[in-house]
């Protein structure tokens, strides 16, 4: 008998989807990554946890709830992420440059797509034991570019359900302009605001298997818990602008190089 063969995922987004993304700030596409692209970058996340293949981030580094106090103290050297994934192998960069990828990219950015190097290009690792929880945030709150108008891919490289640690989203939340006064020190989202609650919990869950990606806008409110299994979620993150939409001088966004995606257009 013969095996299902993996279903092509067609080369852009439908109206439906843009229309989708348009209003709720994210959208999920099955399978954009295939089970081969998703072993091979199992295997560089492998081979970079195993020799801890610098640079990386250390829960403890971040103190969110749950995170070792210390990279010293026990569970310290918990990675959360390893930086700099495009460093790690060259199929993150082949990925993105698919068309079944650049097509949506250019879709929801424009004609010339750049892939910043400064932010998230990483891949998360969120562990059994010492996994922390993300608050409410959203991601433009440290990055300056003119516009806040950037998209994030992220790559799910295994199953990510809530038990999990997957990501929370509030639908419609990149379009809304947020008091400071909603924001804590850190410019996390108050979950202890009753102001806040309702937003809060509006929140959607998004599951994703192998290969699935969540697109979604750097202003959109997302959140994750802990990951209470006994298995290590991974998960490659990017982040992506318009050509025209520059990092401003001098910041930390505009410290990396970047990848042009779209030369000669
Ligand atoms: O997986 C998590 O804990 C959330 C990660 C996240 O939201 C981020 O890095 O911006």
């Amino acid at each position: 008998m013969q095996s299902a063969s993996p279903v092509t995922p067609a080369f852009q987004c439908t109206p439906s989807e843009l229309d989708q993304f348009r209003e709720d700030g994210f959208l999920v596409v099955r399978g954009l990554a295939s089970p081969s692209d998703v072993e091979q970058m199992r295997t560089i996340t492998d081979i970079g946890l195993r020799d801890q293949i610098q640079p990386v981030e250390y829960e403890a580094e971040l103190r969110y709830p749950g995170a070792p106090a210390s990279t010293e103290s026990e569970g310290g050297r918990t990675i959360r992420r390893l930086k700099q994934a495009n460093s790690r192998g060259f199929l993150f960069t082949e990925w993105m440059m698919r068309p079944e990828i650049l097509n949506r990219l250019k879709q929801l950015l424009g004609p010339r797509v750049v892939c910043p190097l400064a932010h998230h290009n990483c891949i998360m690792t969120k562990q059994p034991k010492y996994s922390s929880e993300t608050g409410w945030h959203q991601d433009i709150r440290y990055w300056s570019f003119q516009r806040p108008e950037l998209i994030n891919a992220w790559i799910a490289l295994g199953r990510e359900r809530p038990e999990n640690g997957c990501l929370q989203v509030i639908p419609g939340s990149h379009t809304l302009i947020l008091d400071r006064s909603r924001l804590d020190q850190d410019l996390f989202f108050r979950s202890d605001l009753p102001e806040n609650q309702p937003l809060i919990d509006s929140k959607i869950f998004v599951s994703l298997d192998p290969g699935d990606v969540l697109f979604f806008h750097c202003r959109t409110l997302h959140a994750a818990s802990r990951n209470t299994t006994n298995e290590t979620k991974y998960s490659a993150v990017f982040t992506f602008r318009a050509a025209d939409n520059p990092p401003l001088a001098g910041t930390r966004s505009a410290a990396l190089p970047e990848l042009l995606l779209t030369p000669g257009v």
